[in-house]
């Protein structure tokens, strides 16, 4: 069957990560989550706060979810498209062309992002409690 694949730090899971994820399912039957480690999160240059044992742990209880593997470098995805066998690769429009040299490989796919909800947002309404 169809495999598809994504990526993701996941802080915070909420329902934009949940939404992205049941509609990346809708493009296979398998689906792949490649979770950032803290330590790719620093090169990314973004402070996490939960760590990644319990990122990856939540975002593998998620009904949809397949598969979750660790996303330690930007150059790993060419590998796990390959070792995978993946047809699909989708990320959030805010990624919109950032991958389309895979596009050699796979079909890549840009979804809308879920409106009014991000974990910063989150972050900075916890602060105003
Ligand atoms: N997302 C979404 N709707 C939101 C918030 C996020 O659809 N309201 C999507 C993003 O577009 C992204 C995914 O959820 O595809 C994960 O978002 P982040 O955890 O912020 O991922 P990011 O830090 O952008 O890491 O190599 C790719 C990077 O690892 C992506």
């Amino acid at each position: 069957g169809k495999i598809v694949i994504t990526y993701g730090t996941f802080d915070l899971f909420h329902i934009g990560h949940l939404r992205l994820f049941e509609r990346a399912k809708e493009y296979g039957d398998k689906l792949i989550v490649a979770v950032s480690t803290d330590e790719f999160n620093s090169v990314k240059g973004k402070k996490v706060l939960i760590p990644y044992e319990q990122r990856a742990e939540i975002v593998k209880s998620i009904r949809c979810v397949d598969i979750v593997i660790p996303e330690m470098s930007w150059e790993q995805k060419v590998e796990d498209v390959n070792k995978h066998h993946v047809d699909t690769l989708i990320m959030g429009k805010d990624w919109e062309g950032q991958f389309d040299e895979l596009k050699r490989f796979c079909e890549v796919v840009y979804l809308d992002r879920t409106q009014d909800i991000s974990t910063t947002r989150l972050k900075s309404s916890l602060k105003k409690l």
